[in-house]
């Protein structure tokens, strides 16, 4: 009798020891969602001080996780951003990493370190569901009908399911790993940029046809699909061009068979969202809904598809081991070539609440955005005022998963995981951001170089922080880049425009 309670006893030790060592591993390697809004603004969720809209999931995550005050993606466009949250590199440094066209050639190397192929490389699998725009296949003329690659599952995805560019540029389809999704051999897809191809209509010749108008001089208007003129032209694969208003739930839908299907192993997912990019084109149930117009109702439906996605981590019971990080690849923006009223019905809402400037601008409004951390196991709920970028993940779960880097890659990438973690407000020492010009942020000061170009975008209407001469502001005491500071503090102006010299050259 004795010897079986010792038995049993050594037994539950032991299993508890391999339960500890589980937990441990999970520890050390937590599922990570990385969760890109397109084009969210500083703003525009309810936990971000918006009030004329309400963000329930997005502020249900802040108040369970960490909610960063000064978070930013590096750039104030969007390919830009990808690429440096992809490599951990500075976009300026390489050419070719502005806006892509719909057709661009990859830009990635597919030999250098990533953020997926980081977590790859430790034995997680790697998911993209979502925008890509980071360009497809070796070249720009491509055969949209054959295999196309080298794309996110040669630079570390194991699963892919993506739309090549932007909602607004063709072509409108899916591709799933190499293929376009649902096209059909006898309707082949053929996609030009710099002439018409085909018979389908244009916005430019056929705007009666159209469901929702261009804005007046911002394009818009070549080939029409779903009643909406797009950028670039298109031909065939009829049945395979997505229709705008299924758009996000059928990321949704891939980006959840994605995780049921890997929930027993550690994985990461890149859910990359549309929303609230244009053309703003929700499912009919959020439309109307938010008063703000079709902006505010994709804001709503962002929202929702957040909320979606922590009901089925909180299903599988894995929501403890999930960090979940939430965060938009450039400031806002209200007319960015549709009349989607997002201007008429703007009613009182600040996309970039406090700050100055938006989407393409040098200003605070163009990189600085909601950057939100969970990860109910291991973070306590707090606000976090450390300074860091995307660009920094990749050598902060270099970090955490004790994946090294090899040395010279993710060159600009600092590990920042203990701020990530919320265990200390430490943040970057210094930063840059790139609007048009470039700027350096360096323990609360602003310094925007100088730069010929308007200063107000009139199409877009955005300040796009342009002047011939330096600026300089004080963003602790003026967040909102009210007051140069440029003439009264030259010494400061110096210091900083050396710094940036100096991270430019690195
Ligand atoms: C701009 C488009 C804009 C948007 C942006 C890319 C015009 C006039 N404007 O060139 O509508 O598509 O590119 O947005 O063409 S981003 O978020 O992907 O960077
Ligand atoms: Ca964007």
């Amino acid at each position: 009798m004795k010897k079986n309670l010792l038995s049993l006893f050594f037994i539950a030790m032991a299993c508890a020891a391999t339960a500890q060592s589980v937990k441990k591993t999970r520890i050390k390697s937590p599922n990570v969602i990385y969760i890109y809004a397109d084009d969210l603004g500083y703003g525009d969720l309810s936990c971000y001080g918006a009030t004329k809209i309400q963000t329930p999931n997005l502020d249900r995550l802040a108040a369970n996780g960490i909610r960063f005050t000064d978070g930013h993606c590096t750039s104030a466009t969007c390919t830009p951003s990808r690429y440096a949250l992809m490599t951990g590199e500075y976009p300026w440094r390489k050419k070719g990493t502005g806006i892509l066209p719909g057709d661009a050639a990859l830009i990635i190397p597919t030999d250098r370190t990533t953020l997926p192929n980081l977590f790859q490389k430790a034995g997680y699998q790697t998911g993209i569901v979502g925008k890509w725009h980071l360009g497809l296949g070796e070249t720009v003329t491509k055969d949209w009908n054959g295999e196309i690659k080298p794309g996110p599952n040669e630079v570390g995805f194991n699963y892919s399911f993506i739309f090549p560019a932007t909602a607004d540029r063709v072509p409108t389809v899916f591709l799933e790993n190499h293929k376009v999704v649902a096209l059909e051999a006898n309707d082949p897809i053929a996609v030009d940029y710099t002439k018409k191809v085909g018979d389908d209509p244009t916005g430019k010749d056929h705007p009666e046809l159209l469901k929702m108008q261009s804005s007046p001089g911002q394009g818009h208007n070549q080939t029409i699909v779903n009643g909406i003129g797009r950028i670039g032209y298109m031909s065939g694969g009829k049945m395979a061009r997505w229709v705008d208003e299924e758009v996000s739930t059928t990321f949704l839908a891939n980006a959840q068979s994605f995780i049921e299907k890997n929930q027993k192993q550690p994985f990461f997912l890149y859910f990359a969202l549309t929303e609230p990019h244009v053309p703003r084109m929700p499912a009919t149930r959020f439309k109307g809904k938010s008063g703000l117009g079709l902006r505010g109702d994709a804001i709503l439906q962002l929202d929702w598809t957040v909320g979606e996605i922590m009901k089925q981590l909180r299903l599988l019971g894995i929501e403890k081991n999930t960090m979940v990080i939430f965060t938009s690849d450039n400031g806002p923006v209200l007319d960015d070539g549709y009349q989607d009223e997002a201007v008429t019905k703007q009613n009182g809402h600040l996309p970039a609440g406090v700050l100055r400037g938006g989407k393409y601008s040098a200003l605070e409004g163009g990189t600085r955005v909601p950057f939100i951390v969970s990860w109910p196991g291991q973070i306590k709920p707090q606000i976090s005022p450390a300074l860091l970028s995307q660009m920094d993940l990749i050598a902060s779960f270099s970090s955490l998963i004790g994946q090294p880097i090899p040395k010279g890659d993710a060159p600009d990438s600092e590990n920042l995981i203990a701020a990530l973690l919320g265990k200390t407000v430490k943040g970057r020492s210094s930063f840059v951001e790139q609007g048009g010009p470039l700027s350096v942020i360096k323990e609360g000061w602003k310094y925007i170089s100088p730069s010929e170009g308007a200063p107000y975008m009139k199409d877009v209407g955005i300040e796009s922080g342009n002047l011939p001469t330096a600026q300089l502001y004080n963003l602790k005491e003026d967040l909102s880049e009210k007051n140069n500071l440029a003439d009264r503090y030259p010494e400061r102006v110096k210091e900083l425009a050396e710094l940036l010299e100096e991270i430019r050259q690195k």
